[in-house]
């Protein structure tokens, strides 16, 4: 399994894609938008971006698997590319900046690489198993806060879950002190939490594709998650909980997820 040349077609496939994606969201308007559920949009970007990182990886890897958002495949762990290629749609269709192209791969079951490109913010966040997390080039890390008091945490919720217990968290972490950002997107949510911008994120139930390839940045960058892979979580989907390590213990109670 060669991780080198991964990682670099990798990082080459999420700029060609990102500068794709970046060129729709500057006529967004004349984009053909569908509805694939209650908030929950997909446009004509979302598949040729998806399109394009398919081909090209099928291009040069073609013994990989690829699971997509928007075209799916299979779940084959063995060796396995799940990408989104515009995570963070809503914010895409509504001209906010906060959303990437993401790139993953696993192997023998365990995420190895993370590519994610959010072309607005001009950055690429990069993150190898045991290798650490990178924003364009430089090394990033989680942050040191410790007290809720000082802590911003970031939240997402979507209308497959429950709002209730998102409430009863966020009212209780407010009540400590706590602040609270929703930037609309999992992946740029999870490099927020890498790159020690946030302390916190947590979200009720993630697809892999909005999930793996940013947990592992944020782990890379020395910060804690839940294991995203239990109870069958690459097929079904699962909770995500990351955070520094001074706060995880009580993030993951607030979020009754510990
Ligand atoms: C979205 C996420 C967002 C989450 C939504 C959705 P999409 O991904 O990143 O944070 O709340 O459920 O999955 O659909 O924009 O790629």
């Amino acid at each position: 399994m060669d991780l080198d040349a991964r990682q670099a077609a990798a990082v080459e496939i999420a700029e060609e894609a990102g500068a794709l994606a970046h060129d729709y969201f500057g006529r967004r308007g004349e984009l053909k938008v569908e509805q694939k559920g209650l908030q929950d949009l997909v446009s004509q970007a979302d598949r040729e971006v998806e399109a394009l990182i398919r081909r090209r990886l099928t291009e040069r890897f073609p013994e990989d698997a690829v699971l997509g958002e928007e075209a799916g495949g299979a779940r084959d762990d063995r060796a396995l590319w799940i990408i989104d290629p515009i995570d963070g749609t809503t914010n895409f269709l509504r001209g906010l900046p906060h959303w990437s192209v993401v790139l993953g791969f696993m192997a023998a079951g365990k995420a190895e690489l993370c590519v994610m490109k959010a072309p607005v913010l001009a950055e690429l966040y990069v993150a190898r198993h045991g290798h650490g997390a990178f924003c364009n080039s430089a090394r990033i890390s989680v942050s040191q806060v410790a007290k809720l008091e000082e802590a911003v945490v970031a939240f997402g919720s979507n209308k497959k879950t429950p709002h209730g217990p998102y409430l009863k968290a966020l009212e209780s972490l407010l009540d400590r002190g706590a602040e609270y950002r929703r930037l609309a997107s999992a992946s740029m949510s999870l490099a927020a939490v890498a790159s020690g911008k946030l302390e916190g994120y947590h979200e009720a139930k993630l697809a892999p594709w909005d999930a793996v390839a940013g947990m592992l940045l944020v782990r890379e960058a020395g910060g804690r998650t839940n294991d995203y892979f239990a109870n069958d979580g690459l097929k079904k989907g699962n909770t995500v909980m990351v955070a520094n390590q001074a706060l995880y213990e009580t993030l993951a109670a607030a979020f009754e997820c510990a």
